[in-house]
């Protein structure tokens, strides 16, 4: 059956007839069961959307703005561990969706960025919305390339696929012209080919790294996304218990680790490096896994390690190996793989002497475990009345109402220490926290990943703030009448720039001032913005209703917002920088 018998979207007898390339592409998407695409229109992707709307085994998820379609992409891929495919419109789409590619690039996220443009032939005119796609892109993308060919398509869509999800994992960018959709084309269409990167590392590497871990007198282990990646949890925890090594997350945004661990000791954070150094100058080993090393704003210019300490890394991103420090060991290697090994030696080079060294560091560190939390508990306590409830008591609500098998899409930004200490997220994929940097990835990731798990109740908390920068997420979510909760930590400011500002002025024994453009005033009625989109919503002020408003929403369906307000007050940060330093009056 030639095309020109074909209806767009129905079968042909003949699997290479020719077609229209878009249509080729479809078939290719549904060869792949990338059958998800988050897009926003424009003229020059209609011609491909008409096409799409012809195929009902694939599903458009419409958002309202660029930056909220990459950003619920970003969380889908995540939560399926496969890449994500965002359709943005030509050069302005493109820009808008910069923050949210820049951020996903920066945390690996796999996924294939399309945009459309005019037929290759009016190119040349400059005109409307004309721009070169590929250069704006290259930045925040593994691989940017215009397609100029029907019938190269495929190949350079395959391509894509391949090296998003290769690690380094991360988005790509294809430009595809109207005339190169609209080509008529023999489509061969097969699965994409992918790369298996469960690489197991040499012997005698590992022999070496077991040995360090064994000889040394106070080791410790950093981890990352890759260990999430490589489902390396269970391993971390099993070598960490093994040798006594307290455990730390770094560049962490999936779970790499339960926080139920005893030895999982928190994050660094991705702040300040002195409060990193603090952590690692202890060490005499330091086996860093999965993890850039460090992914700091304000790193440290003070060595992070003893001078005589020993640094091995592994990770699947040979770029992180030996970035910034020397490492006696760098190993390009499957994080899973290499832990399982490293454990193995480690068992066999076993002694009574290490073992008891060990059972001593698994003392130590389990209870300085708990001294840590008990400290949290007493400082957490000590605010328990305050009105506005303070984050820590909104956060014992919010866990002690949540569902079982919920999903959490954490940007609560200074509310998620609270946050983490009551809900100790321990499965893998039941707990996402917001990476990269750029601010309002929370809802639409979570958005993302309801999709990817219809079967989970799904939570999104968020700041004021961090809500503002992609409010109408919410629309999406109406639209498909997801079950989410969308918690918004409402303290009316955007508190950590008030702690960041107040650590600049300690660095500088500078005496508090008055505050630049941190307070959201005037405050913003989430409730009813909430309701504009479709999205039920509330206001509440108190504990108690906010466990009915949350028992209300979990039960009830479709998606609800909860406009929490909590105390916003820096006002001990304040003491402590005045206490830092006498010239303050
Ligand atoms: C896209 C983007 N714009 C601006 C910033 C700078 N920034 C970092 S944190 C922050 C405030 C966050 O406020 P909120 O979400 O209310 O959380 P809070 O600090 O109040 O807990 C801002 C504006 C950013 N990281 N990303
Ligand atoms: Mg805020």
């Amino acid at each position: 059956m030639s095309h020109a018998n074909t209806e767009p979207g129905e079968a042909s007898d003949d699997a290479n007839a020719p077609i229209p390339a878009k249509e080729a592409l479809l078939r290719q998407l549904v060869r792949d069961k990338m059958d998800v695409i988050f897009g926003n229109p424009g003229t020059v992707e209609e011609g491909f959307l008409a096409a799409l709307s012809h195929h009902p085994e694939i599903r458009y998820i419409f958002g309202l703005q660029e930056s909220v379609v990459a950003g619920m992409a970003d969380g889908y891929a995540r939560v399926t561990h496969r890449p994500a495919v965002v359709q943005v419109h030509s050069a302005v789409g493109l820009g808008n969706a910069m923050a949210m590619l820049y951020q996903a690039h920066r945390s690996f996220t796999p996924m294939v960025v399309f945009a459309g443009e005019v037929d290759t032939r009016l190119q040349a005119f400059d005109g409307f919305l004309g721009g070169d796609l590929t250069e704006i892109a290259r930045p925040v993308t593994k691989w940017s390339v215009r397609v100029l060919h029907g019938p190269q398509l495929l190949r350079m869509w395959r391509r894509a696929v391949k090296v998003a999800m290769t690690p380094p994992q991360g988005p790509v960018f294809l430009a595809l012209p109207m005339s190169v959709l609209d080509e008529v084309v023999e489509p061969d269409v097969h699965e994409t080919s992918a790369v298996n990167w469960h690489v197991t590392p040499p012997a005698a590497a590992v022999e070496a790294i077991a040995k360090a871990l064994v000889d040394t007198s106070n080791p410790l282990i950093l981890i990352g996304d890759n260990v999430a990646l490589a489902g390396a949890q269970g391993e971390v925890r099993q070598l960490s218990e093994l040798v006594g090594a307290p455990v730390y997350g770094v560049d962490f945004g999936d779970l790499s680790a339960s926080f139920k661990d005893p030895l999982f000791l928190g994050l660094v954070g991705h702040g300040f490096g002195e409060q990193t150094r603090a952590i690692t100058r202890e060490a005499t080993a330091v086996l860093a896994v999965g993890t850039p090393l460090f992914p700091e704003l304000f790193p440290s210019l003070k060595p992070y390690f003893r001078d005589d300490a020993r640094l091995f890394q592994i990770d699947l991103n040979p770029w992180e190996i030996a970035k910034n420090y020397a490492v006696e060991l760098g190993l390009l290697a499957d994080p899973k793989a290499a832990l399982q090994e490293i454990t193995q030696a480690v068992l066999r080079l076993s002694t009574p002497e290490f073992q008891q060294k060990a059972r001593g560091g698994r003392q130590r560190w389990s209870a300085h475990k708990r001294a840590q939390r008990a400290a949290r508990q007493q400082a957490f306590d000590a605010v328990w009345d305050r009105s506005p409830m303070s984050a820590s008591r909104m956060a014992e609500v919010v866990v002690a109402c949540l569902p079982g098998n919920a999903l959490v899409y954490d940007e609560a930004i200074t509310s998620s220490d609270e946050l983490l200490h009551y809900l100790e997220p321990s499965a893998a994929d039941s707990y996402f926290l917001g990476r990269g940097g750029c601010l309002g990835v929370g809802w639409p990731g979570a958005i993302g990943a309801k999709l990817a798990r219809p079967d989970r109740p799904v939570l999104a908390l968020s700041g004021d703030g961090s809500a503002l920068y992609i409010i109408q997420a919410l629309w999406t979510a109406a639209r498909e009448k997801l079950d989410i909760v969308f918690l918004v930590c409402n303290n009316r400011s955007y508190r950590i720039l008030k702690v960041n500002l107040l650590h600049y002025w300690a660095e500088r024994q500078e005496c508090p001032g008055p505050f630049p453009f941190m307070d959201l005033t005037p405050e913003v009625r989430f409730d009813k913005v909430a309701e504009g989109f479709g999205v039920p919503g509330c206001t509440v002020v108190d504990a108690e209703s906010l466990r009915a408003a949350l028992e209300s929403a979990f039960s009830s369906g479709g998606p609800h917002l909860i406009d929490v307000l909590i105390d916003g007050s820096v006002s001990e940060e304040v003491r402590m920088v005045i206490r830092s330093h006498s010239g303050c009056a």
